[in-house]
């Protein structure tokens, strides 16, 4: 293949040349056989270190399934591609690797858009290979041809349009790079099928470098000593604390900073895991669905040190009044989070594990007790979390409770999105990173089966529960399949409350209680504002989805039961479905209303 010199412009502002270096196809020519452009990117997969490939079939993309199985990499087939990028996803999260997928044109690349956004709103770095109709003919309206690159664009860190073999093992390199470096994310890789089959001697290049996308950030000394100077003249310093802590596997500095200065630490949803929530120091988590004590601590601190967090409106509220007494410092690898929602005093710009190491040293032995002594008041008067105990229906707070003290903490758990998730987020206690797995940023329900089976792929030896809605289940519950024939221990427990349970939440309180849409039940309608238990109404039948695919299934609706079921489920080494059918009308509480300030977060319902 002729080398042509083409060069676009990324959205990670890198402007990447698409040529082949003549001097890397030379040589290879002289060592090597040709290769096709399916094999390179199959290789590719091997070379930049992935094992385990989510895919799904389709006509443009038969020349790379007739080689996939020619290699050691380890291919699952989810059973629709939203589920392969969620795998993808939650295999990412759980091992810290790229996670690596691959689907047709048209169809196949449109069903992964979900996937590919849920990745990108939380940085989770992911390999897309899409196949793509030939050359010649994108932009005739081809059978199964989608923009890819156009509906992509605004969704992934960056994106390829392959025009040439001999490119193809060169942007292999670069897109395991882009996605894994700087703040990590999704790329797609789209690969025409005429260049599928051309032959080229191209091989992996021995370094990646790409002009304008530089991700080797060292943060300014200058600003690390500012901060230093900020945390030892604080009287009420808190550590607000974010997904970019576990991305940048900081946990451990994280902790002996706050432990060295006596900083308490508030993590998001996403940083859940980061610090561990049965320390002393620990606030649990803040915003909307936060703890009292984090809430506070934030609004009335003097020093608010964000790590790898980006200030989202889910934690900060009204912006014009979070931490309005605190002097604000950031610390992110990526520049353009820093200042984004909130004015920052002290921005330091770097990888949090280095920032951290450096910072450190500078950092004296402290102590804050009165500011200690004023948070353990707040940690009194409203205990992080709570639940009623006077319950006459089963409550999915306590579900999650006896899940978190069956597993002894132990678990991965992995979440759909919901009520369900806050309650995980909630009664649940995180001591290590990457076990807690949810879709954060986006908010996706239907995430939470496939990215158990992922998270399962990537820790086989480790207990994953999935913890799930009756609701989100439906949304990928094909995927069950895939933990049957992987034989993936996973435990699914779906909390059924016969609702859209969050939705519903919303509508009792600023809707006036007009649950419009949220019914689950077969006749679609509240045929009775408490359901009882017993009363086998809900649709589907879980039980009978859980046979139908192969796995086991087992349904408790009285609290007695739940221990003992989950002590049989955990020590099975079958993947499971468990259905608790629990009140339909808990709530997630406390509750920050939206846009309103977190000083007047709601704890109590009258
Ligand atoms: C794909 C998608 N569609 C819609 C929503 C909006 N939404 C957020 S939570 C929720 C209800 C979830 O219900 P369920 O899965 O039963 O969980 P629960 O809240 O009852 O725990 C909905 C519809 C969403 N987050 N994702």
């Amino acid at each position: 293949m002729k080398a042509k010199k083409r060069t676009q412009r990324t959205q990670t502002g890198a402007s990447t040349s698409c040529a082949t270096a003549p001097a890397v196809v030379k040589e290879a020519h002289a060592m090597d056989e040709l290769r096709s452009g399916a094999k390179c990117i199959v290789d590719g997969f091997v070379e930049n270190g992935a094992e385990v490939v989510f895919g799904y079939p389709g006509g443009v993309v038969l020349d790379i399934f007739n080689v996939i199985n020619t290699t050691n990499l380890h291919f699952i087939l989810p059973r629709h591609e939203q589920g392969a990028v969620h795998a993808a996803d939650g295999y990412a999260r759980a091992s810290g690797k790229v996670g690596v997928c691959l689907v047709t044109s048209g169809p196949g690349a449109t069903n992964t858009i979900t996937g590919l956004a849920t990745a990108y709103m939380d940085g989770i770095p992911l390999v897309c290979v899409t196949g793509q109709v030939p050359l010649t003919m994108i932009g005739n309206d081809a059978f199964q041809e989608a923009d890819v690159m156009g509906i992509t664009r605004p969704i992934t860190k960056h994106n390829f349009l392959v025009r040439s073999v001999d490119d193809i093992p060169r942007i292999m390199a670069e897109a395991f790079y882009i996605a894994s470096t700087g703040k990590p994310g999704p790329v797609v890789v789209d690969v025409p099928k005429d260049v599928q089959r051309q032959k080229t001697a191209a091989r992996k290049p021995d370094r990646v470098h790409i002009r304008s996308y530089n991700p080797e950030i060292h943060a300014d000394a200058r600003h690390i000593t500012k901060l230093a100077e900020a945390i030892n003249q604080a009287q009420r310093p808190v550590l607000y604390v974010g997904g970019g802590v576990i991305a940048g596997n900081a946990a451990q500095e994280l902790t002996d900073l706050a432990h060295k200065a006596d900083i308490p630490v508030t993590t998001t949803l996403m940083g859940l895991g980061s610090f561990p929530e049965t320390d002393p120091l620990a606030l649990r988590m803040l915003g909307m669905h936060g703890s009292f004590a984090a809430n506070m601590a934030v609004q009335d601190c003097d020093l608010l040190i964000s790590v790898g967090a980006r200030f989202d409106d889910r934690v900060t509220g009204r912006v014009d009044s979070f931490a309005p007494k605190a002097t604000v410092a950031h610390i992110d690898v990526d520049r353009s989070a820093i200042g984004k929602c909130i004015r920052t005093h002290i921005p330091v710009q770097g990888y949090v594990k280095p920032v951290l190491q450096e910072l450190l040293p500078q950092v004296r032995s402290n102590t804050h007790t009165p500011w200690r002594t004023r948070i353990d008041a707040w940690k009194v008067e409203h205990p992080a979390f709570t639940y009623p105990q006077d319950s006459k229906l089963m409550l999915p707070q306590f579900v999650i409770d006896q899940i978190y003290q069956v597993s002894k903490g132990q678990a991965i758990i992995v979440t759909d999105v919901g009520q369900h998730q806050m309650w995980s987020a909630h009664f649940y206690k995180y001591t290590q990173p990457r076990s807690f797995i949810s879709s954060g940023g986006l908010g996706t329900m239907g995430f939470g089966l496939p990215a158990a089976i992922g998270a399962q792929l990537a820790r086989p030896n480790e207990l994953v529960v999935a913890i799930v809605g009756d609701g989100g289940i439906q949304m990928n519950a094909q995927e069950l399949v895939v933990a049957v024939e992987h034989k993936l221990p996973i435990k699914v427990m779906i909390l059924n409350n016969g609702r859209l349970g969050m939705v519903r939440q919303w509508q009792e309180i600023f809707y006036n209680r007009n649950y419009s849409g949220v019914v689950l039940t077969r006749s679609g309608r509240l045929v009775n504002e408490r359901i009882a238990p017993e009363q086998d109404v809900y649709l589907p039948d879980f039980m009978k989805l859980a046979e139908a695919h192969g796995a086991n299934g087992m349904r408790i609706s009285r609290e007695k039961d739940v221990v003992p079921a989950l002590k049989k489920v955990f020590a099975s080494s079958e993947p499971w479905v468990m259905e608790f059918i629990v009140s339909p009308e808990a709530n997630v509480l406390p509750m920050g209303p939206p846009n309103s300030s977190l000083s007047d977060m709601i704890c109590k319902f009258a």
